[in-house]
């Protein structure tokens, strides 16, 4: 009789006083499951683990059926506990990704391996870039958009001039995943080097409207477009992360990256890599 399973008794109507003891143990087990599950972390899970040892342990006398029983029971458990877990950690990241967006800084043409100011391997960024862009509910590309003639061309070789090749974003660069373009180093008598200097938009009102509160930037150049917008970012009081694989510098120095990052991290910015947003 009783090694038959429980659930098929406890909806029989001759439910013995015994079972229904049984099942309440058994419905107890699924209410600690759950509140551990909701509040899970994996300390937990560990604890649903005790308590299942302890309470598999308590069965001891029990005839197999039930045994049996109580074993699916804490296979079941562990299960669902692990499905939240995992269910949680997505949503942890989707929720710590929904106010944030991803800054890609000037990946064009002219800053990647044959163009005008050429970034050494600036094109090797662009997958933890393309990688990175599915997460964000919010992608923004900076493109550096000079005239012909402009002082800024008095320090630098001419690059990026609007409307030429080398003023394109790199073709490995997923456009689709791009939400908006923004141009900046417009005018002949600016340099531009900051996102935050853009003049097609006002790119710190706008994140403010889109409820943005952190920042992650990735791009070209470390040491200098990259730093100037990291720091435009921390002053106007945004949480902001680098993205260590996904920059690169100009280094006219050897040193220059090393410095500018030094420089972002004592402003307050935050070091991450690709991997700890994206597995
Ligand atoms: C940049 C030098 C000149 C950059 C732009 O994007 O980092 N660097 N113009
Ligand atoms: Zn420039």
């Amino acid at each position: 009789m009783y090694t038959q399973s429980i659930i098929t008794k406890r909806y029989t109507t001759d439910i013995k006083p015994n079972t229904i003891k049984e099942v309440k143990k058994h419905v107890n087990m699924y209410i600690l499951t759950l509140l551990f599950v909701i509040f899970n972390r994996t300390q937990h899970i560990i604890l649903i683990f005790k308590i299942t040892y302890t309470y598999l342990k308590k069965q001891k006398t029990m005839r197999f059926g039930r045994l049996k029983f109580s074993v699916l029971t804490a296979i079941f458990a562990l299960l669902i506990a692990g499905l939240f877990a995992c269910n949680s950690k997505q949503n942890q990241t989707e929720n710590k990704l929904k106010e944030s967006a991803l800054l890609i800084i000037d990946v064009q043409n002219d800053f990647c391996p044959g163009g005008a100011l050429a970034v050494k391997e600036g094109d090797k960024i662009i997958p933890a870039i393309n990688k990175m862009a599915k997460e964000f509910n919010l992608v923004i590309a900076s493109k550096d958009w000079h005239q012909d003639s402009t002082v800024h061309f008095e320090k630098w070789p001419v690059h990026c001039v609007r409307g030429t090749k080398g003023a394109e974003l790199h073709k490995d660069i997923d456009t689709t995943l791009i939400d908006k373009i923004i141009l900046k180093g417009t005018e002949n008598s600016d340099d531009g080097y900051s996102a935050f200097e853009a003049t097609s938009i006002n790119l710190k009102d706008f994140l403010n409207e889109s409820k943005i509160k952190t920042v992650y930037v990735t791009g070209l150049a470390t040491d200098y477009c990259v730093k100037r917008t990291v720091l435009d970012a921390l002053r106007y009081g945004f949480v902001t992360y680098i993205v260590t694989d996904a920059i690169k510098g100009v280094n006219i120095d050897p040193t220059d990256s090393e410095t500018a990052i030094k420089e972002m991290t004592e402003a307050g910015c935050k070091v991450i890599s690709s991997e700890d947003i994206v597995k």
